[in-house]
């Protein structure tokens, strides 16, 4: 039975010095990742204008705010590996291959789209490749990640880990604490990122757990606890890089914390009100695109030119494929062929 391991806190394994292969990769992943940043929050707009035009039915749940934390997890990623992402990783998902097209076909129900047309925007993945498609039951993708990761080792697949996101209201369930619990027994590489926005939907986390430090359920669990600090991008792709590496090597799971805030409503139809204006102004409501920019200019990494290049690059993909996307058919009932509980080029590769 491994001992308990006590929760960690990681700084950023990326250093502003420059000169050699080290810091070349560094540059290049710290300009990957604002890259995909600004790709989910630009998209993310867009699809809130849709939103409030009413071209998208049901529901739309943004990670503004929240960027830098998930797409840390995304690029760290590889293929083979599993990713179960939730509501508010838009940029996780693009960093791990999505697509703007995609995610577009997706919440506009264009028949053209992985989902085919038929599934709401968040519940939309590709199994068949690792890409998990969300369940709304908070916690529940824990368990589907360990499911798959059990099955690769079944197969013989050692070098693969599992990775999902929650948010801290999701960690007071039955499901995160049963996922949690079998992944620390089996010695399982998965990786979990709690966001702790603060607020599940209205609820404080006050109202939510009575620990002092969310950090200390990885104790509980006997797995690797890491704090990250959720705005800030370095940081956030520091600490995640070492507990996904940590996992690959067959250190079992890993549990990464990271506070924050959302700065936007828990979906498009609530306002928010209810966080304090002092919140917003503290340093959890700084803007983690915001702070990546200024970061990357700052160690000449990114010039000013190129970021306004790179913003009107990808606000323009946005608006022409969304443009596209309006036009294509939207599914056939008379045509569906897809099942509701088995599909066979679903789920050989889970
Ligand atoms: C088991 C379960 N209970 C309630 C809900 C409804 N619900 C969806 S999101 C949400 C708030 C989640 O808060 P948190 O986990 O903190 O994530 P955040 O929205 O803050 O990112 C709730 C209550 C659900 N999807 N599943």
């Amino acid at each position: 039975m491994p001992a308990a391991k006590s929760p960690k806190t990681k700084r950023s394994q990326i250093k502003s010095s420059q000169g050699n292969s080290a810091d070349t990769a560094a540059r290049e992943l710290l300009r990957r990742a604002y890259r995909t940043m600004l790709e989910a929050r630009l998209l993310e707009e867009k699809l809130a204008a849709l939103y409030r035009s009413g071209k998208i039915v049901g529901g739309v749940f943004l990670g503004r705010g929240q960027e830098a934390l998930s797409v840390a997890l995304g690029v760290h990623l590889r293929r083979g590996d599993i990713y179960a992402p939730l509501i508010r990783d838009q940029a996780g998902r693009l960093a791990f291959g999505d697509t703007i097209l995609d995610t577009l076909r997706t919440y506009l129900g264009s028949s053209l789209g992985s989902m085919r047309g038929r599934d709401g925007n968040i519940h939309r993945g590709r199994p068949s490749e690792g890409y998990h498609a969300m369940i709304s039951h908070l916690g529940a993708m824990v368990s589907t990640v360990c499911g798959g990761l059990v099955a690769k080792r079944f197969r013989g697949e050692k070098s693969a880990v599992g990775a999902t996101c929650i948010g801290e209201g999701g960690t007071s369930t039955g499901s995160f604490h049963e996922g949690m619990n079998m992944a620390a027994v089996e010695n399982l590489p998965l990786v979990v990122v709690v966001a702790n926005n603060q607020y599940s939907y209205s609820t404080p986390n006050d109202r939510q757990f009575a620990c002092s430090d969310l950090l200390s359920k990885a104790t509980g669990y006997g797995v690797v606890g890491h704090r990250a600090t959720g705005n800030d991008l370095l940081d956030c792709l520091g600490v995640i890089g070492e507990a996904v590496a940590a996992a690959r090597r067959g250190e079992g799971p890993q549990l990464v914390v990271a506070d924050l805030l959302r700065l936007v409503g828990h979906g498009e139809h609530d306002d928010a009100s209810y966080i304090p204006e002092a919140m917003k102004k503290s340093p959890l409501g700084r803007d983690c695109l915001e702070l990546a920019r200024q970061s990357l200019i700052e160690r000449e990494w990114l010039s000013k030119e190129e970021a306004v290049s790179w913003h009107e690059a990808v606000e323009k993909e946005v608006e022409e494929t969304s443009s596209k996307v309006l036009r294509e058919p939207p599914p056939d009932p008379a045509e569906e062929d897809w099942n509701a509980f088995a599909s066979p080029s679903l789920g050989r590769n889970l």
